[in-house]
């Protein structure tokens, strides 16, 4: 049966939900959240008050449940402000579990080379035009932090028109859009016909770009097949095997750095493995080729940290955590830059090889996607 009862003198309610289960929302917080006109702004939803402005004091002195609703009185405001029982259940904060280290946000699925089986991905002209083939595809980004287009035009440019059906460029020192291909006296070994390891791009920014899109005009080199794979994953598995290396990962910072071109010197100090305060594993920056000296892991620490760094790599450099394509002319594929690492094989032959790579921001494509599926 629905319930609401007021506890500890009124410094907060326990709501005991119609399924079952019960959640106890404090009497300050009900008031910070309170959804009427005088808090929220009716026109954009934003908050008008400021946490000062309310009593220190605030109680709940009255609680009833009706119709779908809370109506809850404070003290000694007087105030009555009404919440749908249905949205303090889905803001329920009275949860006891404390995850273990590296845990990951709720839908994120983490994956491995089995996922070569199924890459996920769509045609490139279907989310141009179908919404629902957009949300989809979003949705596997942010579910899989990785997603393929196929079948989409050879024409430079094109990576900007895939970044602007879901949001913004990020422009950087590299430019709008930057041509991925053979140069003499490259900025970047990406500009050569080397392979690369498994990396995240620019560590050595801050904020790293979220997304990176790159996509196909010219691969009829020999070689300069893509490769992803789940940083996520990896971490997981570094975890798993041992936690005292995933520790010395996540505790110390590494330091990242370009200073390839003239103008430029781009300098960052970020773990590798990063986790929010509470543990979430929230990004991953690996990347040989601008890893600068580390110097923020005491002595004693830094054989070991190096052994958890190899370890790292090993991880995921590994086959069975990759999983490889060749991208044809009009392909394309999309990572989410604070999670999965993409490769290249070298390349080299008669053919010519020629991608187009931007940055975009995974906040916009994220609010795209939320706007999609609502
Ligand atoms: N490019 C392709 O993060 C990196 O330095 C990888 C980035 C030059 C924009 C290459
Ligand atoms: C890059 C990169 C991969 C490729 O430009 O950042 O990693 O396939 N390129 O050329
Ligand atoms: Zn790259």
């Amino acid at each position: 049966m629905a319930d609401v009862e007021i506890i500890d003198d009124g410094a907060a309610i326990a709501v005991h939900w119609p399924a079952g289960g019960t959640s106890r929302f404090h009497a300050v917080w009900l008031r910070d959240n309170a959804l009427d006109e005088e808090t929220r702004s009716s026109s954009n939803g934003q908050r008008l008050v400021t946490l000062d402005a309310q009593p220190k004091d605030v109680r709940v002195s009255s609680a009833r449940f009706h119709d779908a609703k809370i109506a809850v009185g404070f003290q000694p405001e007087g105030k009555d402000v009404t919440f749908p029982a249905e949205w303090l259940r889905t803001h329920a904060y009275d949860t006891s579990s404390a995850p273990a280290p590296g845990w990951t946000a709720p839908g994120t699925e983490l994956w491995d080379g089995t996922l070569a089986e199924a890459i996920p991905g769509a045609a490139h002209d279907l989310i141009g035009r179908d919404q629902t083939a957009l949300r989809d595809w979003l949705g596997a980004v942010r579910r899989l932090g990785f997603a393929r287009l196929t079948g989409g035009p050879a024409t430079p440019g094109t990576v900007l028109e895939i970044a602007a059906l879901f949001g913004f460029v990020r422009e950087t020192n590299y430019g709008r859009l930057f041509d991925v291909r053979a140069e003499v006296n490259p900025t970047n070994l990406a500009y050569t016909g080397l392979g690369l390891q498994a990396h995240t791009d620019n560590p050595y920014r801050d904020p790293a770009p979220t997304l990176q899109i790159l996509h196909c005009i010219e691969n009829s080199a020999d070689g300069g097949d893509s490769m992803v794979v789940d940083g996520f994953a990896c971490a997981h598995r570094l975890r798993d095997e041992e936690p005292a290396a995933f520790d010395l990962l996540s505790r110390y910072c590494a330091r990242f750095e370009y200073a390839g071109s003239s103008g430029v010197r781009l300098q960052t100090r970020r773990p590798m493995i990063e986790l929010a305060p509470d543990g979430e594993l929230i990004g991953v920056r690996f990347n040989n080729r601008s890893a600068a000296p580390i110097t923020d892991v005491p002595y004693d620490e830094m054989p070991g940290y190096y052994r958890a760094y190899r370890r790292f790599g090993e991880l995921i450099d590994s086959e069975d955590m990759q999983v490889a394509f060749k991208l044809e002319p009009g392909d394309s594929f999309i990572v989410d830059n604070t999670r999965v690492l993409h490769a290249r094989r070298g390349y080299s032959g008669a053919g010519n090889r020629w991608l187009q790579g931007c940055y975009a921001d995974k906040d916009g494509l994220l609010s795209t996607l939320s706007t999609l599926e609502n």
